[in-house]
């Protein structure tokens, strides 16, 4: 069991775009296997590459209640958004203690890699929809308080950076 670190806001390696996966191979699946007990262990319903600084598109989720309906996306793909929209609360393992509502599609379709390498297509709504699009945008740099306003986005970053000296400072204490 290995837990990985989360690189925390504003980190500038959660800006790296993400590569394709390559191979859906051993090593893409101990990668997603962390993942998972990564993303468990933080009580996250979802976790890009990017916020453990892997630079891949590789995503994993799970908004099951019980933890046991993993979802693994590799080389995810949105082929199709609603034109709805919906403002949804959002938080991020990445920001933590953060909430704020970001709209996106109400629902989409997303082709995906599994982990045996075969293409998948997924439609979701509601959480799952909001989700997916959230650590899609993790693939391609993007953290969701730059949705936010200037005014926001910079006393998040304040707030992230003191958050972050507060603990280095109760460390060595
Ligand atoms: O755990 C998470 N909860 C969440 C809540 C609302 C909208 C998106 C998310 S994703 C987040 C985990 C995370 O940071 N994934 O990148
Ligand atoms: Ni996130």
């Amino acid at each position: 069991m290995t837990l990985l670190t989360i690189l925390r806001y504003p980190d500038p390696r959660l800006h790296t775009v993400a590569k394709p996966v390559a191979a859906v191979d051993a090593r893409i699946r101990a990668i997603a296997r962390d993942m998972l007990e990564t993303m468990y262990e933080a009580q996250g319903i979802g976790l890009a590459a990017s916020q453990v600084d892997v630079h891949e598109r590789l995503v994993v989720i799970d908004i099951s209640e019980g933890h046991d309906q993993p979802l693994v996306l590799i080389n995810p793909e949105i082929v199709w958004a609603s034109p709805e929209t919906q403002v949804n609360d959002e938080g991020c393992l990445s920001v933590p203690g953060v909430y704020d509502g970001v709209q996106r599609a109400s629902a989409v379709r997303v082709q995906a890699l599994d982990l045996d390498g075969q293409l998948r297509t997924h439609s979701a709504e509601g959480l799952l929809a909001v989700c997916i699009q959230h650590e899609m945008d993790h693939l391609m740099g993007k953290v969701f308080v730059e949705y936010l306003s200037p005014l926001k986005r910079n006393r998040i970053k304040t707030k992230m950076i003191k958050q972050k000296k507060d603990e280095e400072r109760d460390a060595v204490r």
